[in-house]
């Protein structure tokens, strides 16, 4: 599924993040880009030890949550990994909504910085964060529409759903925003 915003396309897919062949791929790390289970596991692992000394060296004293810091890619296709970090879901009165379209937004930003054609993104905070995805997609389509039609840049944002239901989720909200 997707939308075409302008000249960007906003798309929607059902997947492995480290798969995707894109310029940069968003992780879903923690505050002390520690490493982790889930889509960071699955990057550092794909993509090398490469990921965690440029880390380590360039952050030692981590990221803080609703922002994001970039690191190249290692063995992975894309040039950059982009570290954002979401907040931890503890009932929506902590500011975690305005974290979160920020770890998004800050992403985005990096993006255009870096000169990115296409991101791939994690459906950020709705695994071990447990941020509800309902609401977690309403948030992050809502924040990539608005950047997509007030920039027109990157060209190309995935969002990589890892299971059916997180898929569904975000589907219902992209089509309530096309109607
Ligand atoms: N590709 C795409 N999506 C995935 C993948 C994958 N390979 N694996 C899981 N997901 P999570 P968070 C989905 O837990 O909630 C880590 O330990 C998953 O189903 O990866 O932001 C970090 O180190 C869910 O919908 O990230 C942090 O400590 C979504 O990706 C903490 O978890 C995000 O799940 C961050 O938690």
């Amino acid at each position: 599924m997707f939308a075409l915003l302008g000249s960007c396309r906003l798309e929607l897919a059902q997947g492995d993040i480290a798969k995707q062949q894109v310029d940069a791929i968003v992780n879903a790390a923690n505050d002390r880009l520690a490493g982790g289970g889930g889509v960071d596991g699955a990057l550092h692992a794909a993509a090398g030890p490469s990921l965690m000394q440029e880390t380590d060296q360039k952050y030692p004293d981590g990221c803080p949550t609703g922002s994001a810091v970039p690191t190249g890619a290692g063995k992975l296709t894309a040039k950059f990994v982009f570290h954002a970090v979401g907040p931890i879901w503890r009932g929506g009165q902590s500011q975690e909504s305005e974290q979160l379209v920020s770890a998004y937004r800050t992403c985005l930003d990096l993006a255009v910085e870096h000169h990115c054609e296409s991101i791939a993104f994690p459906a950020i905070s709705t695994g071990v964060y447990r941020y509800p995805k309902d609401l977690a997609a309403e948030l992050a389509l809502g924040t990539i529409r608005d950047f997509l039609l007030s920039r027109q840049q990157p060209k190309l944002v995935r969002m990589v759903l890892f299971d059916g239901g997180t898929y569904g989720a975000f589907a219902r909200v992209l089509e309530s925003m096309l109607a």
